[in-house]
């Protein structure tokens, strides 16, 4: 009698959009690893858990104001159906008002067994059912969706590709952007001139120590630029990480 395989990487997603899944994750690399059962994609209706024959979610906010608010009944019993609340689950609310997401974030979540995230549509959600569940809030960027479902395609996306058998060159991980804490280098392939631009000498050389040297230089002056925040914090970085 074989043991079932343990599950996959899930990512379980509580949405009033369900038929937005698996949009982009069901094409190319996340697709192709869902189809391979490399990780797991479920959706959950909230409006499956609405109480009312109108099957409402939402309601006026207190205090006036223009939209709606998602309600926190509603919101919490989907969660209740869904969450195990185990160490190795992360429940996770994507709004503009949260952590900002970062590689070495992605990293973690994409260690976890299972990530279940709540997608807000309106205003957002009832500030108490965040704080009853301890969901931990995160946000892809400093402007406003019209629904956290591609946020959370956003996050997904990002973890599947760190999961194991997911990329062709997992070596091609450990140097990209942010896993170094420096933007990446610039990539160049045939043909060779383009447009009359030609590809730096060094890149034709072959001597792959001035490469890796010349790609290093080209790192650290692209970050030093472009992203002063990043390249502060590489400079107080410990020296073997850098
Ligand atoms: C968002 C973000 C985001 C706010 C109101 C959904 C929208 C609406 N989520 N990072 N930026 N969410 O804009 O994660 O409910």
């Amino acid at each position: 009698m074989t043991e079932a395989s343990p599950a996959p990487w899930t990512a379980t997603v509580l949405t009033l959009f369900p038929e937005m899944f698996p949009g982009p994750l069901g094409a190319s690399l996340p697709g192709k690893a869902l189809q391979s059962g490399l990780w797991a994609l479920e959706t959950v209706d909230i409006r499956d858990f609405a109480r009312n024959k109108h099957r409402t979610v939402d309601d006026a906010p207190f205090g006036g104001g223009p939209g709606m608010v998602m309600r926190p009944d509603v919101l919490a019993a989907a969660i209740d159906a869904t969450a195990t609340g185990g160490e190795d689950e992360a429940l996770i609310y994507l709004s503009p008002r949260g952590r900002p997401l970062d590689q070495a974030r992605v990293r973690e979540m994409s260690a976890l067994r299972r990530l279940v995230l709540v997608c807000g549509r309106f205003e957002g959600v009832d500030e108490r059912v965040i704080q009853a569940r301890g969901m931990q809030e995160i946000s892809i960027g400093d402007y406003v969706l019209s629904g956290g479902e591609p946020a959370a395609v956003v996050l997904i996306d990002a973890c599947v590709r760190l999961l194991p058998g997911v990329v062709g060159a997992p070596e091609g991980l450990v140097e990209e952007s942010f896993e170094t804490g420096l933007l990446e280098y610039p990539h160049y392939t045939r043909p060779n001139p383009w447009e009359g631009r030609e590809v730096p000498e060094v890149l034709l050389s072959g001597h792959h120590e001035k490469v890796r040297l010349w790609r290093r230089e080209q790192a650290e002056a692209v970050t030093r630029t472009r992203r002063p925040d990043l390249w502060r914090r590489h400079g107080e970085a410990p020296k073997d990480k850098t």
